[in-house]
């Protein structure tokens, strides 16, 4: 069973993999390079395709721009299939943008110190892999000086990100706080991923109308950080995000440690990772609701709901034991039914909470690859266990689908995932999951 589920996870990454030493989300959906995609895919290819996990990294950090700025999508080819693509992000407006590659002005968690870190545990040849981490880990360094550097006005050691599809959790219900104090014109334009996916798994047209405008603003500044802290009305210090870059400095100072030397980097590492940990706690917890929250920055208030990104802070070691437990007391509480699969996207007691849109309440592998690392680090033992296993019955189940249902019984007699098939996140972790 283990074998055939690795095997096909391997297919589905093959088939995925293009010319230009990337491999795409899924087939038609996603055609191009994603930020934090990548990452997880690295991680997967590491298990039986080392140098094609390297080339995933190299070919990502290729497309950085000189203010150490990583995008969230790389336009390698013409592919038509998406919506918004190149001709509408015009990345060229931002004066240190990449002069090679075309890109989106928005970037995605900062998962790249953690991955590095990931495919030296993984890799055989530790020393060839470490010669690989000294050629590249500067540059990952270089864009956690510029999170530090552009996105934290007030020196918190929290960064914001200024639009949803940054956080990677795009139609997530929390931003539905923010769009009530929006009201973007109604844009024309022709959607393509709901000629891919249904519809009732997708974002509204009116979502979509949030997003571009958001976009618009950025571009009438030509991508420029001040600006944007200053007018975007979509300004968040997501816990995801954030605890992605407290992982990827701590992952940063091990590697570092490991090659020797650097001493100035590993002090400003440090210096901020101790900030960042003690402003997250301060300002990220939530004591009612037992859980970090988003918070949102333009209008200065938590947003108050529970999400998957809530749990995200155990991966990166960011509460104490006690807290940790308050976490999972939620968590159980919460999303923990007999009747479901964990990890719903978003709190299923929530009116908000959808079990088939996209962010909105299905299950995600990268977050279920997640939490089950951050669960067993505290000790969870069992329900980490249970995520483990949760996310395996899913894919053999469901399919290697984007996202997943989180009701053990939906209803439907020929149950499959939701979103684009052959997707590669799914087929990366799983190979990891079944390998641990
Ligand atoms: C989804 O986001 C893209 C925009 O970035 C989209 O809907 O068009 C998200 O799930 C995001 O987290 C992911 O990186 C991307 C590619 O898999 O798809």
């Amino acid at each position: 069973m283990k074998e055939t589920l690795i095997n096909k996870a391997k297919e589905v990454l093959e088939a995925n993999f293009q010319d230009g030493g990337f491999t795409i989300p899924s087939q038609g959906l996603y055609p191009f390079q994603w930020k934090w995609d990548s990452g997880f895919i690295a991680i997967g290819l590491s298990y039986y395709n080392i140098e094609n996990a390297k080339l995933e990294v190299k070919t990502l950090l290729d497309a950085q721009w000189e203010n150490g700025f990583i995008p969230h999508i790389v336009f390698h080819n013409e592919n038509d299939t998406y919506f918004p693509g190149a001709d509408f992000h015009k990345s060229e407006l931002h004066p240190l943008s990449s002069k090679r590659y075309k890109s989106t002005g928005m970037t995605q968690p900062p998962v790249m110190g953690f991955v590095l870190k990931e495919m030296y545990r993984i890799a055989e040849d530790k020393e060839a892999m470490l010669e690989f981490i000294q050629d590249h880990i500067d540059k990952v360094y270089h864009n956690h000086v510029y999170f530090y550097a552009n996105r934290d006005p007030h020196n918190e050691g929290l960064v914001y990100i200024y639009h949803n599809w940054e956080s990677g959790t795009d139609n997530s219900p929390v931003w539905d706080d923010i769009w009530k104090t929006m009201n973007p014109p109604e844009y024309t334009f022709e959607r393509k991923d709901t000629t891919h996916v249904d519809a009732s798994q997708r974002p509204s047209k009116r979502e979509y109308d949030h997003y571009l405008h958001i976009i618009e603003i950025a571009k009438e500044h030509q991508y420029n950080d001040g600006k944007i802290a200053e007018l975007s009305p979509f300004l968040v210090q997501d816990p995801l995000f954030n605890a992605m870059l407290i992982k990827s400095n701590e992952a940063l100072l091990e590697l570092y440690e490991l090659i020797g030397g650097n001493g100035a980097k590993k002090l400003f590492l440090t210096q901020w990772q101790k900030r960042s940990i003690e402003a997250f706690n301060n300002k990220l917890f939530n004591e009612e609701l037992g859980a970090y929250v988003h918070y949102d920055l333009r209008n200065e208030r938590q947003i108050c709901h529970v999400s998957s990104s809530s749990f995200s802070p155990l991966f990166a070691n960011i509460p104490n034991q006690e807290r940790a437990k308050i976490l999972v007391k939620t968590m159980l509480e919460k999303f923990g039914g007999e009747d479901k699969y964990l990890c719903a996207s978003f709190d299923p007691t929530n009116n908000r909470f959808n079990p088939r849109k996209y962010w909105r309440g299905p299950v995600w592998i990268n977050m279920n690859w997640m939490l089950y690392y951050g669960l067993k680090n505290y000790g969870f033992t069992d329900v980490a266990e249970r995520i483990k296993k949760d996310s395996i019955e899913l894919i053999e189940r469901d399919g290697f689908f984007e996202y997943f249902d989180c009701r053990k019984d939906n209803g439907e007699p020929l149950r499959t995932g939701y979103g684009g098939d052959n997707f590669s996140w799914s087929a990366a972790l799983l190979i990891d999951l079944l390998n641990n």
